[in-house]
């Protein structure tokens, strides 16, 4: 499907929207083995010899075991699963898809022994990236997003989140939060996308933080935002080389005043203590968390907020401490596994290969983990009503899999058994 869309050019969005539309009708996937992920039901919500319908909206309108498959009419579309396993579509939740450049230089330099933090404070780093991204075209950023969407997409993705944050000046954040929701017109995938203007300190603002700061949050460009529907959420990464706990703060107070839903970068490096700040601020999600102590585990869970890990960028940056699963686990919190795709800490395009890291580096089991691709991942973007679980009311976003047990999926290195993909019915 992504192939087919591919030699349609820019500016048709529509036509390939209406496409996707036209080709909807009531399906039936029977056959099938289904792992839910429903929250009525214990662990993956598994249901054997099962079905899902979904009607010509691409909403699921029934899920269970054949033997209750209502009758659906003549025109229905059976598609026989031959036993295979069914899954909610998988949902990154966490992205930095939208682009310039690459990073492979500097992971030379890390090879010849400089640390992240080092080249971050020279001047390289997301820096690095804001430079390219800056002097790149709407268009290339699209192209290149595209490519690494499609992996994603090849692997059973159907929604992604996608956050800006290499722009750092308004026009290019903004071009950047476009072309997000330029893949999301024309590719077959639920875009949510996130304004992280606070993701570092552009050259321009050196030594005056806090004016880059009245900049990012200043109402205009909330509402803005807001208004002309560019951005889902708003996001900072709060750590000693991004923005302070009270910049943090300015952020989120800014965001809430324009009703845009937070997220943070939290607790990566060292403890700020900005998940319990998100947290007060009901915020969505708090991500990476490496560093987060018990306190803040018990704020996350108070609030109802993810705990979004990301094993890509431990993994990459070569981090020694590992969030505490333990603790996240204990106090009840949601936790959820993204790839953190971008081009300094986490260059992976692969979900699979985050649950299989979020299984070894992290021990979460493959129940935590695939929960964490779908049911949290969905809550994490405020999407727990459309996505994430097999149910009826929900799109009717599938992946088909060729496996005999769900933790295969977190098992197996650089294998995709992908059987189909299937977003909104089709
Ligand atoms: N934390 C990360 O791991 C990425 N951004 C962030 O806030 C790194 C982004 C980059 O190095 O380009
Ligand atoms: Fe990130």
């Amino acid at each position: 499907m992504h192939a087919s869309t591919d030699s349609i050019s820019s500016g048709h969005g529509e036509r390939v929207e209406q496409g996707l539309r036209a080709v909807r009708q009531v399906r039936i996937w029977r056959n099938a083995r289904l792992a839910s992920m429903d929250a009525a039901l214990p662990g993956l919500g598994v249901i054997e010899k099962g079905a899902v319908m979904a009607d010509a909206a691409g909403r699921i309108v029934f899920v269970g075991t054949e033997a209750d498959l209502p009758a659906a009419g003549a025109r229905a579309e059976v598609i026989d699963c031959a036993g295979r396993w069914i899954t909610p579509g998988l949902i990154d939740c966490h992205t930095h898809l939208v682009f310039g450049g690459d990073r492979a230089h500097e992971f030379e330099m890390r090879l010849g022994g400089a640390s992240y933090e080092e080249i971050a404070r020279a001047g390289g780093g997301i820096l690095s990236t804001v430079r390219a991204t800056r002097a790149a075209s709407a268009d290339a950023l699209f192209t290149s997003a595209d490519r690494r969407l499609a992996a994603l997409m090849a692997e059973g993705v159907t929604s992604i989140e996608i956050k800006s944050g290499y722009g750092l000046e308004i026009d290019t954040e903004l071009r950047q939060l476009a072309v997000a929701r330029r893949l999301g017109r024309e590719r077959p995938v639920t875009v949510r996308t996130t304004f992280l203007g606070a993701h570092a300190l552009p050259p321009e603002f050196a030594g005056q933080t806090d004016g880059y700061i009245d900049l990012v949050t200043s109402p205009a460009l909330m509402r803005r935002l807001a208004d002309e529907n560019l951005a889902d959420a708003v996001d900072v990464f709060c750590e000693g080389i991004g923005f302070s706990p009270e910049q943090s703060r300015r952020v989120f107070e800014a965001a809430t005043a324009a009703g845009l839903p937070v997220k943070i970068h939290a607790e990566q490096l060292s403890n700020l203590h900005g998940a319990a700040l998100a947290a007060s601020f009901g915020a969505l999600s708090a991500d990476h968390l490496e560093h987060l102590d018990a306190a803040g585990a018990q704020a996350l869970a108070k609030a109802g907020t993810v705990a979004v890990l990301l094993p890509g960028a431990f993994y990459f940056i070569r981090e020694t401490r590992v969030p505490p699963v333990d603790l996240l686990r204990a106090a009840g919190v949601a936790m959820a596994v993204a790839t953190d795709c971008n081009p300094g800490s986490s260059p992976l395009t692969s979900l699979l290969l985050a649950l299989n890291m979020a299984s070894t580096l992290f021990r979460m089991t493959p129940e935590e983990a695939l929960l964490g691709v779908t049911r949290h991942a969905a809550k994490a973007l405020g999407l727990q009503a459309e996505a994430g679980m097999l149910k009826a009311g929900l799109w009717c976003d599938l992946a088909i899999w060729e496996i005999e047990r769900p933790a295969e999926l977190c098992y197996r290195m650089g294998f995709n058994p992908l059987w189909r993909r299937v977003w909104r019915g089709a």
